[in-house]
């Protein structure tokens, strides 16, 4: 019986391939980084269904990418590891001609995201955004003075200064390959650099912190950050400020601040792309081109702080937003920015043994 049904199901699909293809869609993206509404807006214009799931880390997604088969229609991978996926085969070239809202993209920053991906041929920026510092206002002016200014990298890697933080809770990213070249970067080192010895060196610095930080974890600091219940996190800069706003929503007096510090940061680019072997690529490039309409993406700007590429959608963002420095930086602020390095297999074998130590605390 069971058999027979299976059977009849098959049929029904090879007999309408189309229609079976376009009704549903599997999307795994990075969680907090989309409206409301706009999965339940892309179902009432399309008609698909959409199955979606998230994720916090870059390496569980190329964990997924790698084995295949993930099921997935549509990922976000951020550009550095986007380009080493590619290498892999993991992505299909994008059909533009399915992507009319391309014209939408901001020329320059997709140039930029080019050069992990030339010619943009497999993936489109969904949203950008920098590796800073969040911080409870009230909770690091008790411990360090009420002068003190949160603008440097100090405030983590400087040992005096984070030990008097450590009781109100410092975490930081379980991101190897964003935490690592922060470091290296405080040491005055290449934050792009692939020399072993560097990464050593980066290593080093966050040992000696590690009795200072309370956990690491790339989510969880949202929640935290907003209920006070920590008051550092190097985080990434929209979701610094979704705590900002959770925590205005709860008038609970906690007030959080985000900072680009002065010795620089890392600016990244996520990329929305689609698998090869994804079972539904149409659907897939019709989120892809909904996404892309200006108002759907000043609507995720908006909700989700980070910025995005789509030059039309820019005047439909709130002014809050594209004036704010720690979103949209100043160019003074660029150029102290820098751009992901992307690590060959070797390199990142380095990247993941020396970070397994760092988090072991040994
Ligand atoms: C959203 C995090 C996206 C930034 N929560 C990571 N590149």
């Amino acid at each position: 019986m069971k058999k027979l049904l299976m059977l009849s199901v098959a049929l029904t699909l090879s007999a309408s391939p189309t229609l079976a293809q376009d009704m549903t869609l599997n999307i795994y993206n990075w969680s907090d980084y989309i409206a409301e509404d706009t999965i339940e807006k892309f179902t009432a214009e399309t008609g698909i269904t959409v199955v979606y799931d998230v994720y916090d880390s870059n390496e569980v997604l190329e964990a997924k990418m790698l084995t295949g088969s993930s099921g997935y229609d549509v990922v976000v991978p951020t550009s550095d590891f986007l380009q080493r996926q590619i290498g892999a085969g993991v992505y299909q070239p994008l059909d533009k001609s399915q992507l009319p809202n391309l014209v939408n993209m901001d020329a320059d920053l997709m140039a930029g995201a080019a050069s992990f991906d030339p010619d943009n041929e497999h993936a489109v920026i969904y949203m950008w955004g920098t590796t800073g510092i969040g911080f409870n206002a009230g909770m690091v002016a008790e411990r360090l003075g009420a002068d003190y200014e949160v603008s440097s990298w100090d405030l983590v890697f400087d040992l005096e200064t984070v030990a008097k933080l450590g009781d109100c809770g410092v975490s930081f990213l379980d991101a190897p390959s964003e935490m690592l070249p922060a470091a290296m970067n405080y040491l005055g080192l290449d934050p792009r650099s692939t020399n072993v010895a560097d990464f050593e060196a980066g290593a080093a610095l966050l040992e000696t912190v590690r009795p200072h930080i309370r956990y690491f974890h790339s989510s969880q600091y949202i929640n935290d950050l907003a209920n006070g219940d920590t008051c550092v996190a190097v985080g990434w800069s929209g979701d610094v400020f979704q705590a900002q706003a959770r925590a205005a929503e709860a008038e609970n007096g906690v007030e959080i601040g985000y900072v680009i510090p002065s010795e620089g940061a890392l600016q990244w680019f996520d990329m929305m792309a689609i698998p090869v072997d994804a079972p539904h690529p149409e659907a897939a490039h019709k989120f892809i081109n909904f996404v892309m309409d200006a108002q759907i993406t000043a609507d995720i700007t908006n909700y989700v702080w980070y910025a995005n590429a789509n030059a039309a959608s820019m005047s439909l963002v709130d002014e809050e937003i594209t004036s704010d420095p720690g979103i949209f930086p100043t160019d003074e602020a660029k150029e102290r920015l820098w751009g992901a390095t992307v690590y060959d297999a070797r390199t990142d074998r380095v990247v993941t043994r020396l970070w397994t130590r760092v988090k072991s605390g040994q």
